[in-house]
């Protein structure tokens, strides 16, 4: 199956909802699991409630240098195996209050962030020799084209044309570079927003019924960063209960 025993993984935003699912799943298959987060102490709980040796520190995913020194020192004898960028903001926000410091901050946070980890990671992983993978979590919003979140929609198609790009870069020191997009996921997030009062909606969409859950991503994502995905890379795989048909 999907073993991840001995790899050093990071999961940024990982103190609640698909993050911490994704941590846990990590966790679960034997990976040493570092659970990143702005909210440092929501990082340290979760870490102590899904065990397994996580480890729970305190980093904002939009500061270079706060990324970089949280990634070395997760790496400790020289990098870690497995990054996942899942750290973002989810707004809700009419088009007519869409602003450019709500458009920055945006980008900054869901975009950038991306560029900064998986440049000090994979750069690790290039001089440890290590045949890492990085997994970015992009959303089905950006086939979509959802309501509510024009920043955070075109900051979504940012991460899946890095995530194509990013691949053709390390592709060469067998590093893989793939996304997951999901669909509507009732997240803690989620569920603290008005996004909670779309699963009607989204769910008349979806070839299954049901409202989709953290653990439906985390385990998706479990396989694709494990050997069993060896031969994927630069691939965007949609997990929505047949939302959107590509
Ligand atoms: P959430 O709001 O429940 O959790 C997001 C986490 O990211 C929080 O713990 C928050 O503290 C952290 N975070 C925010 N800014 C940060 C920063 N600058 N540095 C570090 N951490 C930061 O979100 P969620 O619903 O679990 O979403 C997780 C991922 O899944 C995001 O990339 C989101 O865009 C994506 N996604 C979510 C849905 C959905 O419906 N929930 C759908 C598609 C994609
Ligand atoms: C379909 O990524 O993909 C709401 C909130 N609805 O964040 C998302 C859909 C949301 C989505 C998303």
């Amino acid at each position: 199956s999907t073993s991840l025993e001995g790899r050093k993984a990071v999961v940024t935003g990982a103190a609640q909802g698909i993050g911490k699912a994704i941590a846990r799943a990590l966790a679960e298959a034997g990976a040493k699991v570092v659970i990143s987060d702005i909210n440092g102490d929501g990082a340290k709980a979760a870490a102590a409630e899904i065990g397994h040796g996580a480890v729970g520190v305190t980093c904002d995913s939009t500061k270079a240098d706060e990324v970089e020194k949280m990634l070395e020192d997760a790496a400790e004898d020289g990098a870690i195996d497995i990054l996942v960028n899942n750290a973002s903001i989810v707004p809700y926000i009419a088009w007519d209050d869409v602003d450019l410091a709500h458009w920055q901050k945006i980008i900054d946070t869901n975009l950038t962030s991306v560029f900064i980890a998986s440049r000090k990671a994979t750069d690790m992983m290039r001089a440890a020799g290590r045949k890492g993978t990085v997994l970015n979590i992009a959303s089905n919003a950006f086939y979509a084209g959802t309501p509510n979140m024009s920043a955070y929609v075109a900051a979504k198609g940012g991460v899946v044309g890095f995530t194509r790009a990013l691949a053709t870069e390390v592709g060469k020191y067998g590093i893989r570079v793939n996304a997951v997009t999901p669909g509507l996921i009732e997240s803690d997030g989620v569920k603290a927003s008005p996004h909670a009062e779309s699963f009607g909606f989204v769910e008349m969409l979806q070839a299954m019924p049901g409202k989709g859950q953290p653990a439906d991503i985390a385990k998706v994502v479990a396989f694709l960063v494990s050997d069993d995905a060896g031969w994927m890379t630069g691939q965007c795989v949609n997990v929505d209960a047949g939302m959107i048909r590509l």
